[in-house]
């Protein structure tokens, strides 16, 4: 049964194998990403039925994304669009540690999700909503559906969750703000980095920033540094989690890794303390490879990386 439901853009990804300027890659490989569905990958690893929800082409992208989740344990609910394609992501590597993302997406059938492609008796039903403020950037309709899960959500108490996750490619700071802060006051659960928190509100210092945040709405603040761990403030209490090192090949998708250990640990009931380090060992474990997604821990993995160990799993 469906636990947590999102939904939003996946498009194909198509990353150069090779570093360097992009018309020099020659070999690509292809994936699939999408904020919201590596959220669902990474919150059914680790147990919870997740249901995802979007527009795709009705072409052989939309048919990877469709069969990639499903084989995932994604209950998929993919709205095949004949008057549009699956929208493109291409992850270039200009420097062996400088990733570039270039978008091309817009009018992509992703794009044109409305409100009546989602379900809303599975919302009502659901524990958890999960949207992130890339889909509001898409189009009109789309930041429409936005709202109206929020409000089937907030209907029945599902837990609303809501990842700023800013693309400066799909909006300005000022559009986002407006936006945002229009939101917050509908959100349980905010996971924002200190500049996409700042979007919001402009307050100096993480503890201040997410104590600014909390006054607008959220129960539980998720302020993320990368590789120096995160911050949470629930119930007026701050918890800062150590980070757990490993070596970066990759970092995009690591916020969408924090948000599905953490909702996950939520659903599980877990301890404060425990759902914050669960949110960080799988954001650590979403940086240590090519590919926003593939490597999201399962519950076994997330032991193996807090055992202090010799780096040798025998
Ligand atoms: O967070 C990772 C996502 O950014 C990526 O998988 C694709 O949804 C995406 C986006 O808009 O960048």
């Amino acid at each position: 049964t469906t636990e947590l439901v999102t939904f939003g853009e996946t498009m194909a990804l198509f990353a150069a194998r090779r570093t360097g300027p992009l018309r020099f890659a020659r070999d690509f490989d292809l994936g699939l990403g999408g904020a919201e569905s590596n959220v669902a990958i990474g919150v059914a690893r680790l147990g919870h039925g997740a249901t995802w929800a979007g527009r795709v082409g009705a072409d052989e992208f939309g048919d990877l994304i469709r069969a990639t989740l499903a084989g995932e344990g994604v209950d998929v609910r993919a709205i095949p669009d004949s008057s549009a394609p699956t929208g493109l992501m291409i992850k270039g590597r200009r420097t062996a540690d400088l990733i570039d993302v270039r978008y091309y997406r817009k009018g992509s059938a992703g794009s044109r999700l409305c409100a009546a492609d989602l379900d809303a008796e599975l919302i009502r039903s659901a524990r958890v909503l999960h949207v992130s403020a890339i889909t509001p950037a898409l189009s009109e309709s789309a930041r429409d559906a936005v709202r109206f899960a929020i409000d089937e959500a907030r209907a029945t108490g599902v837990l609303v969750s809501l990842d700023v996750n800013y693309r400066k490619a799909l909006w300005t700071p000022e559009e986002a703000g407006a936006w945002l802060r229009e939101a917050i006051g509908s959100v349980d659960v905010l996971f924002a980095t200190e500049a996409e928190g700042r979007l919001i509100a402009d307050v100096e210092g993480a503890e201040e920033l997410a104590k600014a945040l909390a006054g607008m709405g959220p129960r539980h603040v998720l302020i993320k540094f990368g590789a120096e761990g995160a911050m949470e403030l629930s119930g007026g209490v701050v918890r800062r989690a150590e980070p757990y090192r490993v070596s970066e090949v990759d970092s995009v998708g690591a916020g969408d890794a924090f948000a599905a250990g953490w909702l996950a640990d939520w659903l599980a009931g877990a301890e404060p303390e425990r759902r914050l380090s669960t949110a960080c060992a799988a954001g650590a474990f979403a940086v240590t490879s090519q590919g926003d997604w593939e490597s999201l821990p399962r519950r076994a993995d997330l032991d193996l990386l807090r055992r202090p160990a010799d780096g040798v799993n025998r």
